[in-house]
């Protein structure tokens, strides 16, 4: 029993993470389609204690799709996730494609759940979901209590991203050129177009008109949708390091209301899907290595910003699992939302 789902990119990163995700958390479904291009189509592997064949994404692929999980980048989501919606599916879309498409709720079950309130199983109505980008997620995951206790009016993030948010290939690249370089050979520079391990760089979206790339704009935006504030003042700058599969964060934020570092303390430490890793003694605080394959989101360096008076200002930082809380389980998080 419960409803029949459909995986697109099943052969990806995410699309992995999603099967992973359903089972660890016991999901109920009653049949699973296992989407994806022509190339992966034919396919056999086993999930579950069943044998599944990947089949090739069509227009034909919703039929009887009560909820499609969409991780097959924008363009997929764009053509095949509105054929899923008139065909009466739920589609979570991991994708850019409906993030700011206004009646597209942008949802991290944590922090806006009411967004998506009007939209049931059940009814033969389709509807998009979309999942936030993952430096969204993880950003928000820590802000957001901090930010329901003494409003947040200007905040500054600064990433280190993880090769996971560039997909499967750019890990394997990681781990090869972290081989060549070791064996004194030139690093194959196929993703990044550059050499990316023992190095760090900008992040690879593109440039936008104000000098930001596309991530940065990402967290500005995304940030006042979730938050339904479009006053709140946000800027960011993205790096790409050569971490596997976890994103770090550097957080800045100036209150409305004061708020002491004790208070965050405990306000964070009592937030779901939060866990406080701030041990000032032995230095220890969060790793994207200590938050791989986890789905909580770590904060540690909890402190009052020196360069604001009182306590209007507090510096944190975050870790969380990129391809777990920042994209697959947010988005099953989601269709357990509608169950
Ligand atoms: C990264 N967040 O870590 C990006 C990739 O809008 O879903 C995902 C882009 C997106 O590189």
């Amino acid at each position: 029993s419960g409803p029949s789902l459909a995986v697109v990119g099943v052969t990806g990163a995410v699309g992995q993470e999603f099967l992973s995700v359903l089972s660890d958390r016991d999901f109920p479904y009653r049949s699973i389609k296992m989407l994806a291009s022509k190339r992966s189509a034919g396919k056999e592997f086993s999930f579950q204690d069943k044998t599944y064949t990947i089949e090739e994404l069509t227009e034909n692929s919703f039929d009887d799709v009560d909820i499609a999980l969409f991780s097959a980048g924008g363009s997929i989501s764009k053509k095949f996730g509105l054929i899923a919606v008139d065909k009466g599916t739920v589609v979570v879309d991991n994708s850019s494609a409906f993030r700011m498409v206004e009646n597209v709720p942008l949802v991290i079950p944590e922090v806006n759940p009411e967004a998506m309130s009007g939209i049931k199983l059940g009814t033969g109505k389709g509807a998009l979901i979309a999942n936030p980008n993952c430096s969204t997620i993880i950003c928000l995951m820590a802000a957001t209590p901090l930010h329901r206790r003494a409003k947040v009016t200007r905040m500054v993030v600064s990433t280190y991203q993880a090769a996971s948010g560039a997909g499967a290939a750019a890990m394997e690249e990681l781990e090869l050129q972290t081989r060549e370089i070791l064996e004194g050979k030139p690093p194959t520079c196929n993703i990044f177009n550059q050499q990316y391990a023992f190095n760090l760089f900008s992040h690879n979206a593109p440039i936008v008109s104000n000098g930001y790339n596309e991530e940065e704009m990402k967290l500005v935006k995304e940030t006042r949708k979730i938050w339904n504030d479009k006053d709140v003042r946000v800027t960011a700058t993205c790096i790409r390091v050569p971490v596997m599969r976890a994103h770090a964060e550097s957080v800045n934020l100036q209150f409305e209301n004061p708020l002491d570092e004790e208070t965050a303390k405990n306000i964070l430490s009592n937030a779901s899907g939060v866990v406080v890793i701030d041990d000032r003694a032995s230095n220890h605080f969060p790793t994207p290595l200590e938050v791989s394959n986890k789905d909580d989101v770590a904060v540690g360096r909890i402190r009052r910003d020196v360069s604001q008076d009182g306590n209007y200002g507090l510096d944190i930082f975050v870790c969380g699992d990129q391809i777990r809380k920042g994209a697959a389980l947010n988005a099953i998080q989601i269709a357990e939302m509608l169950l």
